[in-house]
């Protein structure tokens, strides 16, 4: 029986591993065995899957951060081995779901974009596309959050302590990468993405930075003990940490060496096995037949002067060869209009990374720039093409210039690209943009973390091919007035509200009342999507349920998680901000009996895989304009969450798709925001509006405690009084009524609870255009050819 096979083979493992039998063994050690014995299973259709397509065109996505979370439970379903899963763990003497709490969440990624990386990695492996990652095994993965006083504190992430069982070294494909003033060794680990029950297995590499000879032997014999070292650690340094910043700045070099040291690696694993596979192709003729690189924001554009260091220098193409390879083989994503996060390198800097790279971005730049002065270019408009100008390399510039495609994550943000942030860019090669509104796995998002939903799905639908077409979806369209399935997609609501209560009780300390309504924002904490004004709201409620003690509201909890940049002095406010308003709000007899606040710790990919499932409200409200995409909302909408939203990214098409009045819309629009902009006062409304003034007042009084750091001062100024820059920069106080009212709307349809599941149920049923799956077939289809 398969069952007994894969007992007797883990058992085996843990003998072999620790010298002892099943029931001497930690719950760590089962869980290594289980997991090793899943890679063993999977070798033979990962190493065929490797081979077909060393055949066929590959797609390569080429990204610093990859988010993958947990692997243990996923592979369990998109192998197949989900019916076993129970009964084995019940005969290793532990269950599932506590081998499953025992692997680490590898945090390599910050938030949208490096989920967004994982999301499709997976889909393509599902949809048998031919698609490989390349990206950083770091070190450390993104800081531990807790709070302690209610502060944001940071700890590090030392996740591969226990061990790694999903990757493996393949120490013989070391490359060495070259610094102005350094080598090092790139040594690549692989990890399997495993294709949903298609035996189809892709590969993510990741690279760690490795001293070529860590240890001087004289030195530690003359006892300089830490000078012995010193070479080791400055190249292990390259691959230590994750920049911890969505937006913010930091340590420049190294940033850029560890950029560049992960294209130069995989540009170079890619071309050597390009010559072995075809060694009479020394012109590289057939090149970009066979390889297309998507960039996926501006992090890995070092990948450009890579690859014409390796065609010119190393394999003596000539640069109009060279070049003609390298306009083929990039295509380039961007994932944000904030201008901080446009990557702009001083000269030195990149010069200092490697000098023979920053001599070719000189000379892409000069070449452009006599094509656009020979095409009648003014002056000024070259001077916002250029590559390199007034002392810096501009990434994205660079990265536009090379790429055959150009594209936004959302039909709203790829608008706003095209009018206003590369205005400039699409009147010079319209072609090249096109939109691909992100999306998010199924399997992960909801057959994995949703199984009383999914099961639901597949009983109502009479087969799980759902799973594989989420556009199926729409057959549950069927059953919006079927009042015996409402009552059970509310049923099964309700189930995952009391398993969420239960692990916040255990983790944070909170009694959440399942019967309230949950309302949630998880996601990284950034000024633009104004976690400021949901807390604001839960003021404006505590004060009205202070001034009435009887008033008829639905109890509601209010969930918040999510991390602020180290360094990002503001977030890091808000969320003192938060928790002190739920101390003030849970310790109220009167106000916690009607609402409560909890701000969980550490959200992280495995967090959100429980909170999704048991929201009501999802809350989406950000600045108009400013969300990219956004990927929350659409885990929210498939697990049945109405979205409380702005106008803004995803929001927009999560509106149309299932429609306006299956959900909350408030707020100005981009238009709107564009036309008051120069003359919005956000003093003038806080003096002239008393609701507005008691709200925000409560940051300049005393019932509450930022424990003498200025930080509630300062974000009242930031709203009123800010001399430096702009204040209230992201409309926090001209959007709050139209908020407010929205939130009285939610009150009020709440109550009606067959309505309401009848509104979620649309939701889950149009979430199918929000599949990855989609995204990945026209990136596939529309850019890469594959
Ligand atoms: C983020 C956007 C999100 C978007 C994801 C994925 C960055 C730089 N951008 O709105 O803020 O959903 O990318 O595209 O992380």
């Amino acid at each position: 029986m398969e069952k007994d096979r894969i007992v007797e083979q883990i058992k085996d493992i843990v003998l072999y591993k620790t010298g002892k039998t099943i029931d001497e063994v930690s719950p760590q050690a089962k869980y290594e065995a289980s997991s090793i014995m899943i890679m063993d299973d999977i070798k033979e259709d990962w190493a065929k899957t490797t081979k077909k397509n060393k055949d066929r065109r590959n797609a390569y996505y080429f990204s610093a951060e990859f988010l993958i979370g947990r692997s243990f439970g996923n592979n369990i379903l998109n192998y197949g081995l989900n019916h076993e899963a129970e009964g084995v763990a019940e005969e290793l003497g532990i269950s599932l779901s506590a081998l499953e709490e025992m692997e680490e969440d590898p945090a390599l990624g910050n938030g949208g974009l490096g989920r967004l990386a994982a999301c499709f990695m997976e889909s393509a492996a599902t949809e048998n596309l031919p698609l490989q990652g390349y990206g950083v095994r770091y070190s450390q993965g993104l800081f531990k959050q807790y709070f302690n006083q209610g502060f944001q504190m940071e700890e590090g992430d030392d996740w591969t302590a226990l061990g790694d069982p999903w990757s493996l070294r393949k120490q013989a494909e070391t490359k060495i990468v070259n610094f102005k003033d350094q080598k090092v060794l790139a040594v690549p680990y692989d990890t399997p993405v495993i294709g949903y029950r298609n035996k189809n297995i892709n590969t993510l590499r990741l690279w760690q930075a490795e001293a070529i000879n860590g240890f001087d032997f004289s030195k530690f014999n003359n006892s300089l003990y830490d000078d012995s070292m010193s070479t080791k650690n400055r190249a292990e340094d390259i691959t230590r940490v994750l920049y911890p910043n969505d937006s913010q700045k930091a340590g420049k070099i190294l940033r850029l060496k560890q950029q560049y040291f992960f294209v130069s690696a995989s540009i170079q694993d890619i071309v050597s096995k390009y010559k072995q596979h075809f060694p009479l192709d020394i012109k590289f003729k057939d090149f970009s037949k066979y390889h297309i690189f998507q960039l996926n924001d501006t992090h890995p554009v070092m990948a450009i002067p890579e690859l014409m260091r390796l065609l010119l220098d190393e394999n003596f193409l000539s640069w109009e060869e060279a070049w003609k390879i390298t306009k083929k083989v990039f295509a380039f994503t961007n994932h944000t209009i904030l201008q901080e996060a446009m990557e702009k390198w001083s000269e030195d800097i990149v010069e200092t990374v490697n000098p023979r790279c920053f001599e070719i971005i000189k000379e892409i730049d000069r070449r452009f720039i006599a094509e656009l002065k020979e095409s009648k270019y003014t002056n000024e408009k070259i001077e916002e093409l250029r590559i390199v100008s007034k002392g810096t390399v501009r990434m994205a510039n660079l990265a536009i210039r090379t790429s055959i495609k150009v594209n936004g994550v959302a039909e709203l943000h790829t608008e706003i690209l095209k009018k206003d942030t590369l205005k400039d860019w699409y009147e010079l090669y319209p072609s090249k943009f096109l939109n691909k509104t992100n999306g998010i796995t199924p399997r992960r998002w909801l057959v994995y973390s949703n199984k009383e939903l999914s099961n639901y799905i597949t009983e109502l639908l009479g087969s799980d091919d759902w799973i594989l077409d989420l556009s199926k979806l729409k057959e549950l369209e069927k059953y919006l007035d079927d009042e015996t399935v409402l009552k059970r997609i509310n049923e099964i609501k309700y189930n995952n509200k009391v398993r969420l209560a239960k692990y916040i009780k255990e983790n944070e300390g909170v009694d959440i009342d399942p019967n309230s309504i949950f309302d949630i924002q998880v996601k990284r904490l950034h000024e633009y999507k104004r976690q400021l004004l949901n807390a604001l709201h839960i003021v404006y409620l505590y004060n009205k349920i202070k001034s009435n003690p009887e008033i008829d509201i639905v109890p509601r909890t209010f969930i918040f998680g999510g991390k602020a940049a180290p360094g990002y002095f503001r977030a890091k406010s808000i969320i003192k901000f938060i928790n002190e308003i739920a101390k003030l709000v849970n310790n109220d007899p009167i106000v916690s009996k009607k609402i409560k606040v909890v701000f969980v710790e550490n959200f992280r990919v495995s967090y959100g895989e429980k909170i999704y499932p048991a929201a009501d409200v999802s809350e989406q409200i950000s600045t108009a304009g400013k969300e990219a995409s956004g990927t929350g909302n659409m885990k929210f909408m498939l697990n049945g969450a109405l979205t409380l939203g702005t106008y803004d990214g995803a929001n927009i098409e999560i509106f149309k798709e299932a429609g306006e009045d299956s959900n909350f819309v408030f707020g100005a629009t981009v238009e709107e925001l564009k036309e008051i902009e120069s003359t919005y006062d956000p003093e003038q409304l806080y003096l002239n509006d008393e609701v507005i003034k008691e709200t925000v007042d409560i940051l300049k009084s005393d019932i509450i405690n930022d424990n003498g750091s200025y930080m509630f001062l300062e974000i009242y100024n930031s709203l009123i009084a800010n001399k430096n820059e702009k204040p209230d920069a992201y409309f926090v106080l001209k959007d709050f009524h139209s908020y407010v009212k929205a939130h009285e709307k939610i009150d009020k349809e709440y109550r009606d609870s067959l309505s309401w599941a009848r509104k979620s149920l649309k939701n889950i049923a149009n979430a199918g255009k929000f599949s990855s799956d989609r995204t990945i077939k026209e990136y596939a289809n529309e850019i890469w050819d594959i």
